[in-house]
Protein backbone atom coordinates (compact mmCIF):
# COMPACT_ATOMS: atom_id res chain seq x y z
CA UNK A 1 0.00 0.00 0.00
CA UNK A 2 1.50 3.81 -0.64
CA UNK A 3 -0.07 6.69 1.11
CA UNK A 4 -0.06 9.87 0.35
CA UNK A 5 2.88 11.73 1.61
CA UNK A 6 4.26 8.00 3.40
CA UNK A 7 7.32 8.19 5.23
CA UNK A 8 10.21 5.80 4.52
CA UNK A 9 9.80 4.70 8.06
CA UNK A 10 6.47 4.14 7.48
CA UNK A 11 6.85 2.56 3.76
CA UNK A 12 9.29 0.04 5.06
CA UNK A 13 6.88 -1.03 7.58
CA UNK A 14 4.00 -1.87 5.49
CA UNK A 15 6.38 -3.21 3.06
CA UNK A 16 7.90 -5.87 5.69
CA UNK A 17 6.23 -8.63 4.78
CA UNK A 18 7.76 -8.44 0.77
CA UNK A 19 11.50 -8.48 1.65
CA UNK A 20 12.88 -11.62 0.86
CA UNK A 21 13.75 -12.77 4.53
CA UNK A 22 11.23 -10.79 6.66
CA UNK A 23 12.96 -11.64 9.57
CA UNK A 24 13.24 -7.23 10.48
CA UNK A 25 16.81 -7.37 10.07
CA UNK A 26 16.80 -5.85 6.68
CA UNK A 27 14.30 -3.28 7.69
CA UNK A 28 16.83 -2.30 10.28
CA UNK A 29 19.78 -2.67 8.26
CA UNK A 30 17.56 -0.19 5.20
CA UNK A 31 16.88 2.32 8.73
CA UNK A 32 20.93 2.44 9.68
CA UNK A 33 21.50 3.54 6.05
CA UNK A 34 19.05 6.18 5.80
CA UNK A 35 20.59 7.45 9.20
CA UNK A 36 23.83 7.47 8.33
CA UNK A 37 22.96 9.24 4.86
CA UNK A 38 20.58 11.71 6.61
CA UNK A 39 24.48 12.54 8.49
CA UNK A 40 26.32 12.30 5.61
CA UNK A 41 23.89 14.78 3.22
CA UNK A 42 24.41 17.16 6.36
CA UNK A 43 28.11 17.44 5.94
CA UNK A 44 28.03 17.36 1.89
CA UNK A 45 25.50 20.48 2.52
CA UNK A 46 28.33 22.22 3.86
CA UNK A 47 31.15 20.83 2.12
CA UNK A 48 31.15 24.70 0.38
CA UNK A 49 30.95 26.54 3.75
CA UNK A 50 33.73 24.79 6.07
CA UNK A 51 37.17 23.43 4.85
CA UNK A 52 35.90 19.83 4.80
CA UNK A 53 36.50 19.72 1.03
CA UNK A 54 40.06 19.19 -0.90
CA UNK A 55 42.38 16.80 -0.89
CA UNK A 56 43.34 14.41 2.24
CA UNK A 57 46.47 13.45 1.15
CA UNK A 58 45.84 9.56 1.81
CA UNK A 59 45.52 7.70 -1.56
CA UNK A 60 43.15 5.03 -1.32
CA UNK A 61 43.18 1.02 -2.75
CA UNK A 62 42.23 2.17 -6.22
CA UNK A 63 45.48 5.05 -6.02
CA UNK A 64 43.49 7.75 -6.16
CA UNK A 65 43.84 10.77 -3.89
CA UNK A 66 41.12 10.44 -1.17
CA UNK A 67 39.66 13.91 -0.45
CA UNK A 68 38.04 14.45 2.70
CA UNK A 69 34.19 13.89 2.43
CA UNK A 70 35.18 10.13 1.14
CA UNK A 71 36.76 9.49 4.86
CA UNK A 72 33.78 11.05 6.35
CA UNK A 73 31.40 9.38 4.58
CA UNK A 74 32.66 6.06 4.97
CA UNK A 75 33.63 6.21 8.47
CA UNK A 76 29.83 7.13 9.20
CA UNK A 77 28.35 4.73 7.44
CA UNK A 78 30.63 1.52 8.80
CA UNK A 79 29.92 3.09 12.43
CA UNK A 80 26.02 3.09 11.94
CA UNK A 81 26.24 -0.05 10.15
CA UNK A 82 28.34 -1.41 12.77
CA UNK A 83 26.31 -0.20 15.55
CA UNK A 84 23.19 -2.14 14.98
CA UNK A 85 23.43 -6.14 15.52
CA UNK A 86 22.53 -6.85 11.43
CA UNK A 87 26.07 -6.76 9.55
CA UNK A 88 28.65 -9.15 10.21
CA UNK A 89 30.96 -7.68 7.11
CA UNK A 90 31.78 -4.86 5.51
CA UNK A 91 33.42 -4.13 2.24
CA UNK A 92 33.96 -0.63 1.23
CA UNK A 93 35.77 1.08 -2.23
CA UNK A 94 37.65 3.23 0.60
CA UNK A 95 38.97 0.00 2.65
CA UNK A 96 41.65 -2.18 1.02
CA UNK A 97 40.27 -5.75 2.98
CA UNK A 98 36.98 -5.97 4.05
CA UNK A 99 35.78 -5.40 7.64
CA UNK A 100 34.85 -8.34 9.74
CA UNK A 101 32.12 -6.69 12.58
CA UNK A 102 31.04 -8.81 15.46
CA UNK A 103 28.26 -8.78 17.47
CA UNK A 104 27.77 -7.07 20.70
CA UNK A 105 28.58 -10.55 22.66
CA UNK A 106 31.73 -10.79 20.69
CA UNK A 107 29.93 -13.09 18.62
CA UNK A 108 29.43 -13.79 14.64
CA UNK A 109 25.41 -14.14 14.63
CA UNK A 110 24.82 -11.27 11.95
CA UNK A 111 23.79 -12.57 9.14
CA UNK A 112 24.01 -9.97 6.13
CA UNK A 113 27.55 -8.22 4.03
CA UNK A 114 26.93 -4.39 2.91
CA UNK A 115 29.19 -3.69 0.43
CA UNK A 116 29.63 0.00 -0.70
CA UNK A 117 30.87 3.11 -2.26
CA UNK A 118 30.34 5.76 0.46
CA UNK A 119 30.85 8.84 -1.80
CA UNK A 120 30.98 8.60 -5.21
CA UNK A 121 32.17 10.64 -7.84
CA UNK A 122 34.00 12.83 -5.09
CA UNK A 123 35.94 14.54 -7.20
CA UNK A 124 32.24 17.12 -8.22
CA UNK A 125 32.45 18.40 -4.59
CA UNK A 126 34.88 21.23 -4.89
CA UNK A 127 32.90 22.05 -8.15
CA UNK A 128 28.98 22.02 -6.37
CA UNK A 129 28.06 18.80 -8.60
CA UNK A 130 25.96 16.24 -7.13
CA UNK A 131 27.75 13.12 -5.86
CA UNK A 132 26.30 9.89 -4.52
CA UNK A 133 26.20 7.17 -2.16
CA UNK A 134 25.82 3.42 -3.36
CA UNK A 135 25.21 0.19 -1.14
CA UNK A 136 24.48 -3.14 -1.94
CA UNK A 137 23.41 -6.36 0.78
CA UNK A 138 23.95 -9.64 0.68
CA UNK A 139 22.79 -12.88 3.03
CA UNK A 140 26.27 -14.61 4.33
CA UNK A 141 26.84 -17.99 2.54
CA UNK A 142 29.38 -18.83 5.66
CA UNK A 143 27.82 -20.29 8.97
CA UNK A 144 26.41 -17.76 11.31
CA UNK A 145 29.03 -18.12 14.64
CA UNK A 146 31.73 -17.89 12.63
CA UNK A 147 33.90 -15.22 11.01
CA UNK A 148 32.70 -13.64 7.81
CA UNK A 149 35.08 -14.77 4.56
CA UNK A 150 35.92 -13.19 1.24
CA UNK A 151 33.30 -15.81 0.06
CA UNK A 152 30.64 -13.66 1.51
CA UNK A 153 31.68 -10.81 -0.36
CA UNK A 154 32.30 -12.40 -3.49
CA UNK A 155 28.89 -13.53 -4.65
CA UNK A 156 27.15 -12.05 -8.02
CA UNK A 157 25.14 -9.80 -8.16
CA UNK A 158 22.16 -12.05 -8.78
CA UNK A 159 22.40 -12.98 -5.18
CA UNK A 160 21.90 -9.63 -4.08
CA UNK A 161 18.34 -9.06 -1.50
CA UNK A 162 18.81 -5.24 -1.45
CA UNK A 163 20.64 -2.06 -3.12
CA UNK A 164 20.36 1.29 -3.19
CA UNK A 165 21.81 4.86 -3.61
CA UNK A 166 21.78 8.14 -2.37
CA UNK A 167 21.60 11.42 -4.51
CA UNK A 168 23.17 14.28 -2.73
CA UNK A 169 21.74 16.92 -5.97
CA UNK A 170 19.50 19.62 -5.95
CA UNK A 171 17.26 17.44 -3.25
CA UNK A 172 18.33 14.89 -1.77
CA UNK A 173 17.05 10.95 -2.28
CA UNK A 174 17.28 7.88 -1.24
CA UNK A 175 16.43 4.86 -4.23
CA UNK A 176 16.26 1.69 -3.28
CA UNK A 177 15.38 -2.10 -4.39
CA UNK A 178 15.04 -5.37 -2.04
CA UNK A 179 14.00 -7.18 -5.35
CA UNK A 180 10.26 -5.80 -5.73
CA UNK A 181 10.42 -2.90 -7.70
CA UNK A 182 12.58 0.57 -7.16
CA UNK A 183 10.93 3.21 -4.62
CA UNK A 184 12.63 6.78 -4.36
CA UNK A 185 12.12 8.76 -1.11
CA UNK A 186 13.31 12.43 -1.04
CA UNK A 187 14.64 14.00 2.04
CA UNK A 188 12.76 17.15 3.53
CA UNK A 189 16.11 18.57 5.33
CA UNK A 190 14.12 20.98 7.60
CA UNK A 191 12.03 17.60 9.35
CA UNK A 192 14.92 15.55 8.98
CA UNK A 193 12.25 12.54 7.59
CA UNK A 194 12.22 10.89 3.49
CA UNK A 195 9.11 10.95 2.02
CA UNK A 196 8.21 8.82 -1.07
CA UNK A 197 8.35 10.63 -3.84
CA UNK A 198 9.17 7.83 -6.44
CA UNK A 199 6.94 5.28 -6.59
CA UNK A 200 7.70 2.18 -8.52
CA UNK A 201 10.28 3.58 -10.70
CA UNK A 202 10.84 2.79 -14.32
CA UNK A 203 13.25 3.14 -17.10
CA UNK A 204 11.66 4.29 -19.80
CA UNK A 205 11.80 1.11 -22.27
CA UNK A 206 13.88 3.52 -25.11
CA UNK A 207 15.75 7.22 -24.40
CA UNK A 208 16.97 9.47 -26.30
CA UNK A 209 20.05 10.33 -24.07
CA UNK A 210 23.53 8.97 -23.80
CA UNK A 211 26.18 9.49 -21.25
CA UNK A 212 29.67 8.43 -21.38
CA UNK A 213 33.31 9.98 -21.15
CA UNK A 214 33.92 11.19 -25.02
CA UNK A 215 36.81 12.38 -24.35
CA UNK A 216 38.42 8.91 -24.45
CA UNK A 217 36.64 8.28 -27.75
CA UNK A 218 39.78 7.63 -29.10
CA UNK A 219 40.43 4.88 -26.59
CA UNK A 220 37.04 2.81 -26.93
CA UNK A 221 36.59 0.05 -29.01
CA UNK A 222 35.45 -0.01 -32.66
CA UNK A 223 31.78 -1.34 -30.99
CA UNK A 224 31.42 1.56 -28.55
CA UNK A 225 32.30 4.34 -31.30
CA UNK A 226 30.37 2.87 -33.78
CA UNK A 227 27.01 3.00 -31.23
CA UNK A 228 28.42 6.64 -30.55
CA UNK A 229 28.11 7.89 -34.06
CA UNK A 230 24.48 6.15 -34.44
CA UNK A 231 23.49 7.96 -31.51
CA UNK A 232 25.15 11.16 -33.84
CA UNK A 233 23.02 10.47 -36.64
CA UNK A 234 20.38 12.00 -38.22
CA UNK A 235 17.85 9.81 -38.74
CA UNK A 236 14.71 8.75 -37.46
CA UNK A 237 14.40 10.09 -33.57
CA UNK A 238 18.04 10.53 -33.54
CA UNK A 239 20.65 12.64 -33.01
CA UNK A 240 20.48 11.96 -29.37
CA UNK A 241 21.44 14.38 -26.53
CA UNK A 242 24.32 13.75 -24.64
CA UNK A 243 24.76 14.54 -20.91
CA UNK A 244 27.68 13.20 -18.68
CA UNK A 245 27.59 14.78 -15.15
CA UNK A 246 30.97 12.53 -14.20
CA UNK A 247 29.08 11.21 -11.32
CA UNK A 248 27.43 7.55 -12.37
CA UNK A 249 24.47 8.05 -9.50
CA UNK A 250 23.03 11.16 -10.98
CA UNK A 251 23.78 10.24 -14.48
CA UNK A 252 21.85 6.71 -14.21
CA UNK A 253 19.47 8.50 -11.56
CA UNK A 254 18.05 11.15 -14.53
CA UNK A 255 18.51 8.58 -17.19
CA UNK A 256 16.34 6.35 -15.02
CA UNK A 257 13.53 8.95 -15.10
CA UNK A 258 13.85 10.73 -18.46
CA UNK A 259 15.13 7.70 -20.34
CA UNK A 260 18.78 6.83 -21.32
CA UNK A 261 22.14 5.13 -21.27
CA UNK A 262 25.10 4.83 -19.44
CA UNK A 263 28.08 4.08 -20.68
CA UNK A 264 31.94 3.16 -19.05
CA UNK A 265 33.46 0.93 -21.17
CA UNK A 266 36.41 -1.01 -21.28
CA UNK A 267 39.18 1.18 -23.42
CA UNK A 268 43.03 0.99 -24.49
CA UNK A 269 44.00 2.42 -21.74
CA UNK A 270 41.68 0.42 -19.08
CA UNK A 271 41.29 -2.99 -20.06
CA UNK A 272 38.46 -3.37 -17.75
CA UNK A 273 36.78 0.38 -18.10
CA UNK A 274 36.47 2.03 -14.67
CA UNK A 275 33.96 0.94 -12.65
CA UNK A 276 34.23 -1.77 -9.68
CA UNK A 277 31.84 -4.72 -10.29
CA UNK A 278 30.69 -5.35 -6.59
CA UNK A 279 30.30 -1.34 -5.56
CA UNK A 280 29.25 0.00 -7.82
CA UNK A 281 28.43 -1.79 -10.72
CA UNK A 282 26.31 -4.75 -9.56
CA UNK A 283 23.74 -2.40 -6.97
CA UNK A 284 23.36 -0.01 -9.93
CA UNK A 285 22.56 -2.84 -12.16
CA UNK A 286 19.99 -4.39 -9.91
CA UNK A 287 18.29 -1.29 -9.11
CA UNK A 288 18.67 -0.74 -13.17
CA UNK A 289 17.24 -4.45 -13.84
CA UNK A 290 14.54 -3.66 -10.71
CA UNK A 291 13.38 -0.96 -12.93
CA UNK A 292 12.74 -2.45 -16.13
CA UNK A 293 16.45 -1.74 -17.57
CA UNK A 294 19.14 -3.28 -18.54
CA UNK A 295 22.97 -3.60 -17.52
CA UNK A 296 26.15 -5.48 -19.03
CA UNK A 297 29.47 -5.58 -19.87
CA UNK A 298 28.69 -5.20 -23.51
CA UNK A 299 28.17 -8.86 -24.12
CA UNK A 300 26.99 -10.40 -20.50
CA UNK A 301 24.38 -9.86 -17.50
CA UNK A 302 26.31 -7.61 -15.02
CA UNK A 303 24.40 -9.73 -12.28
CA UNK A 304 25.86 -12.56 -13.73
CA UNK A 305 29.74 -12.51 -13.19
CA UNK A 306 31.17 -14.25 -10.88
CA UNK A 307 33.05 -12.16 -8.82
CA UNK A 308 37.08 -12.43 -8.05
CA UNK A 309 38.38 -9.91 -6.20
CA UNK A 310 36.90 -7.22 -4.05
CA UNK A 311 38.31 -4.28 -6.32
CA UNK A 312 37.28 -5.86 -9.88
CA UNK A 313 36.70 -3.51 -12.23
CA UNK A 314 34.18 -4.17 -15.61
CA UNK A 315 32.90 -2.33 -18.34
CA UNK A 316 29.93 -1.11 -18.13
CA UNK A 317 26.41 -0.34 -19.71
CA UNK A 318 23.46 0.66 -18.29
CA UNK A 319 20.38 1.55 -19.05
CA UNK A 320 16.79 1.66 -21.01
CA UNK A 321 16.31 -1.78 -22.32
CA UNK A 322 16.31 -1.07 -26.08
CA UNK A 323 19.13 1.24 -25.92
CA UNK A 324 21.40 -1.31 -24.19
CA UNK A 325 20.34 -3.96 -26.47
CA UNK A 326 21.43 -1.63 -29.27
CA UNK A 327 24.69 -0.70 -27.60
CA UNK A 328 25.19 -4.96 -26.99
CA UNK A 329 24.25 -5.26 -31.19
CA UNK A 330 27.51 -3.09 -32.01
CA UNK A 331 30.01 -4.28 -29.43
CA UNK A 332 28.87 -7.95 -30.90
CA UNK A 333 29.16 -7.34 -34.34
P1 LIG B 1 35.05 7.43 -8.05
O1 LIG B 1 34.50 6.19 -7.38
O2 LIG B 1 36.53 7.56 -7.86
O3 LIG B 1 34.32 8.67 -7.64
O4 LIG B 1 34.90 7.21 -9.62
C1 LIG B 1 33.66 6.83 -10.15
C2 LIG B 1 33.12 7.95 -10.99
C3 LIG B 1 31.74 7.70 -11.48
O5 LIG B 1 30.78 8.26 -10.64
C4 LIG B 1 31.75 8.39 -12.82
O6 LIG B 1 30.81 7.85 -13.68
C5 LIG B 1 33.14 8.18 -13.30
O7 LIG B 1 33.93 8.03 -12.14
C6 LIG B 1 33.69 9.32 -14.09
O8 LIG B 1 34.95 8.99 -14.56
P2 LIG B 1 35.65 9.82 -15.71
O9 LIG B 1 36.09 11.10 -15.10
O10 LIG B 1 36.79 8.96 -16.14
O11 LIG B 1 34.65 10.03 -16.81
MG1 LIG C 1 33.08 5.27 -6.97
Amino acid sequence: MMAKNQTLGEFIIDNQADFPYSSGELSRLINSIRLAAKVVNHEVNKAGLVDITGEYGDTNIQGEEQQKLDVYANNKFIQTLTNREIVCGIASEENEDFLTIKGCNGDHQNKYVVLMDPLDGSSNIDVNVSVGTIFSVYRRLSPVGTPVTAEDFLQPGNMQVAAGYIIYGTSTMLVYTTGNGVNGFTLNPALGSWYLSHPNMKFPENGKIYSTNEGNYIHFPQGVKDFIKYCQEEKEDRPYTSRYIGSMVSDIHRNMIKGGIFMYPESSRARNGKLRLLYECNPMAFITEQAGGKASDGFKRILDIQPEKLHQRTPFFCGSKKMVEKAEEFMQR
